[in-house]
């Protein structure tokens, strides 16, 4: 099952060119470690990239949050992703029909498919989401990610939702290639006598901190042992938890950067053997 494959293995589980650019620059780099990169300043984004670029698979952004945003930004992001190897996740979370999620990751000030390998959406809308968004991002070789479930308190993301969820990702794996999600899908919201035991899909994990267990506006952490090892994450998404509440401080972002980096390989590595 993808729980014991390696992540270089997995990349031939699936045909979206995203999907497989992801798994061959984990293995590459031996990291599964995401940074969500929650800062409003070009600059402070800038430097923290730069910081931790060495030890990152993926810098997941909030383009929209920059106050300064001119496009010129974007050159100097891609600039960097080629400089450490790392694929863009854009968190865009889309949410409504499809017609207007195409517009929206198509154009407007931030032409999120223009450069994100990555975005992702609420499944809430139903299916159309995902024939709206891949009417952008198919042709692109991006790939999206639906949100199964969330870390925050409270979360209405579960049970059925969840597994509907799944069952959605399963009518569209040419794009859809994995989970914002809390544990592995695999078998969930399969139907009477389907096969999904060769069904391989991403499961990337925000709400990841060694110190804190949450924060004032319902956030929950977890360590990355806990989601890699024990709920079979494949790409834990740390935020605060490394870039801190001084953007400037890049030495120790980087350092937080590495001590995240060791904690999710080896995570990923006890997962293989047990
Ligand atoms: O369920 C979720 C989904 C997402 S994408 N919970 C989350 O926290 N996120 C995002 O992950 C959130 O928007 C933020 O950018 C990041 C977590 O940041 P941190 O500072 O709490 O690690």
């Amino acid at each position: 099952t993808p729980r014991t494959q390696t992540y270089g293995a997995r990349a031939l589980n699936f045909t979206n060119p995203t999907a497989r650019l992801i798994l061959e620059t984990i293995e590459r780099k031996k990291s599964n470690l995401a940074v969500s990169v929650d800062v409003t300043k070009s600059n402070d984004l800038l430097a923290i990239i730069k910081a931790v670029g060495p030890y990152v698979c993926m810098i997941k952004t909030h383009i929209d949050i920059i106050d300064d945003f001119d496009f010129s930004l974007i050159k100097q992001l891609q600039n960097l992703g080629h400089e450490y190897d790392f694929v863009y996740f854009e968190d865009r979370k889309f949410a409504d029909i499809g017609n207007t999620v195409a517009l929206q990751y198509a154009g407007g000030v931030h032409k999120i498919a223009s450069w994100a390998h990555l975005t992702n959406a609420h499944p809430v809308p139903g299916p159309s989401i995902i024939k709206g968004l891949s009417s952008v991002g198919l042709a692109l070789g991006r790939g999206l990610l639906l949100l199964a479930e969330m870390s925050t308190k409270g979360s209405l993301a579960v049970g059925s939702y969840t597994e509907e969820a799944v069952r959605m990702a399963r009518q569209h794996k040419d794009f859809v290639i994995g989970f914002i999600a809390q544990r592995r899908m695999d078998g969930i919201g399969s139907q009477l006598h389907e096969d999904v035991s060769q069904d391989d899909f991403l499961i990337l994990t925000p709400g990841i901190g060694l110190e804190a267990k949450g924060d004032a506006m319902g956030q929950q952490y977890r360590t990355p042992h806990e989601a890699v090892f024990e709920s079979g994450s494949d790409i834990i998404i740390v935020g605060r938890g490394i870039y801190g509440t001084d953007p400037k401080a890049v030495d120790a972002i980087a350092a937080k950067a590495e001590r995240y980096m060791a904690e999710g390989w080896a995570a990923y590595q006890a997962r293989l053997t047990h």
